[in-house]
């Protein structure tokens, strides 16, 4: 039995500890914020701490780690504004057992710098959030300037950019993606990818208007498994020019998750996210009556089949994908300024599926949904749902893990067994007036959150009982995967 001199802040006793790569009983041990001992269940029994939380034998987990969460962004994907801003989605984020999510700085294409937005998108986190969290800049407009800038980016904490090959404000060409590739290897910074090819599905989106083929399901229509196919495997190509690692996000089509294999079959440093909507939603939600299938419209769409969604699940279990997200993007639904019925107008009651913002919420539900499927070891949803994206974008150890002394103390500890019950959107707490899971019986929810100690969710006494302000931005290191590289010298061609 250890002898203790001092005093912990908190115990979480007699656990069912898992990480990534372990699971077993313990009790931890919590002081001034970090892990301070992970020992064997009740052999805390005696010592002193200001708290203790009695797991009774359930699930405790590093806190998720969501790298895909769209708060407090300017219209970026068609009409329409996030709902959420970072005091509502972080709030929301921790009801769900979050402790820290990477939200975006979005640059604007008529700006040559990328650190205003990292300004604008620091000073709307700071003091409003619940959970901790960092950034990832979006370049739409990779000019000398804001590339040169990529030296400040990393002495400030960010190591990850994200571009897009689709959306009229955001696309680049092939050329740019080059520009940003190579000078990402050169900073060490990671580079996300959404791959979707953005003139094929204006072509075909221009088909399908032609012929009044307007509503929401046609968005999936619009967009079939071969231009996300196609994207990512010039994504993946552009990649293996420079020499690059790339992330491709939210990862929906089973085609392009063969090719995203086989390259990291031949050693490319290929990784990918998939997310929740890609494992449970089918196209046969947009077909919802009247404009309801705007709920769950977000690009890529849903697939076609419940094979597509097992390719997806297939994927996630066999390491093809190393992070799973939310790309929780929050869009209201009765709101006909900046939400999804924007897109309705006396001419077209059902909407043009063309200007429904795309995307759904999601941050909340990411891990229950996923924790509830019972499909993944207990091991394999830590890896993928925080200590990958820990890794992946420079977070780890310092979040992802339980090392003592090095990890901050963010929990989440699960229900040693849970009364189904029946998901609705009053249970949640974004800022959205739907979710797309309406109805669905779950099996599984956060019964506590710890932030760096702090108890931020009691599901049975209080709900949210963290203060906003408390979440604190994150200086990130290079990805942990990241390999020290020669310099790129296209005469090696
Ligand atoms: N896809 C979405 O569904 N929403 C936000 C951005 C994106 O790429
Ligand atoms: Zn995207």
């Amino acid at each position: 039995m250890p002898v203790f001199r001092c005093s912990l802040d908190c115990i979480v006793s007699n656990g069912t500890v898992v990480t990534a790569s372990d699971v077993g009983r313990y009790d931890i041990g919590i002081k001034d914020g970090k892990v301070m001992l992970l020992a064997p269940a009740f052999s805390l029994a005696n010592v002193p701490a200001g708290r203790v939380i009695d797991a009774e034998g359930a699930y405790v987990m590093p806190g998720g780690v969501d790298a895909h969460v769209h708060l407090a962004e300017p219209e970026l994907f068609g009409k329409g504004k996030p709902a959420d801003d970072y005091t509502t989605g972080t709030r929301s984020a921790i009801a769900g057992g979050t402790t820290t999510i990477i939200a975006f700085a979005p640059q604007e294409k008529r700006e040559t710098t990328v650190l205003k937005a990292l300004d604008e998108a620091a000073a709307k986190a700071a003091n409003n959030s619940f959970c901790d969290y960092s950034f990832h800049i979006i370049m739409t407009n990779p000019v000398r300037q804001a590339l040169d800038e990529f030296t400040t980016l990393r002495e400030r904490g960010i190591s990850s950019v994200k571009i897009y090959m689709t959306y009229e404000a955001l696309q680049l060409r092939d050329n740019q993606i080059l520009d940003v590739l190579l000078q990402a290897r050169t900073h060490k910074i990671t580079t996300l990818i959404h791959a979707e090819n953005g003139d094929m599905l204006n072509w075909m989106t221009d088909q399908l208007e032609s012929r009044l083929l307007l509503a929401p399901k046609y968005h999936a229509t619009s967009r079939p498994q071969i231009l996300e196919n196609e994207a990512t495997n010039r994504a993946i190509s552009l990649g293996q020019l420079i020499g690059a690692p790339i992330l491709i996000v939210h990862v929906s089509s089973p085609a392009a998750a063969k090719t995203i294999r086989k390259a990291q079959t031949r050693g490319l440093p290929v990784y990918a996210e998939t997310c929740p909507q890609y494992l449970f939603l089918t196209r046969k939600e947009l077909e919802r009556p009247g404009f309801e299938g705007a709920k769950c419209l977000c690009a890529p769409p849903p697939r076609d089949s419940t094979d597509d969604l097992e390719g997806i699940w297939r994927g996630l279990d066999n390491g093809t994908f190393t992070i799973l997200s939310s790309d929780h993007c929050p869009f209201i639904y009765d709101d006909a300024e900046t939400g999804k019925k924007s897109a309705i107008t006396e001419d077209a009651p059902l909407g043009r599926f063309r200007y429904i913002p795309n995307g759904c919420p999601g941050v909340e539900t990411r891990l229950s949904l996923v924790m509830g499927a019972n499909r993944l070891t207990p091991q394999r949803f830590v890896e993928v749902t925080s200590t990958n994206p820990a890794k992946l974008y420079g977070l780890y150890p310092k979040k992802g893990a339980l090392i003592p002394g090095v990890s901050d103390a963010d929990l989440v500890i699960w229900y040693p067994s849970m009364e189904p019950f029946t998901l609705t959107n009053d249970l949640l707490h974004h800022n959205v007036d739907y979710t797309p899971y309406e109805g669905k019986t779950m099996s599984q929810w956060p019964r506590y959150t710890l932030v760096r100690g702090e108890v931020v969710w009691d599901r049975d006494n209080g709900g949210i009982v963290g203060s906003r302000g408390y979440g604190q931005f994150v200086k990130r290191e290079s990805s942990y995967f990241c390999k020290d590289l020669p310099p790129w010298d296209v005469e090696a061609f």
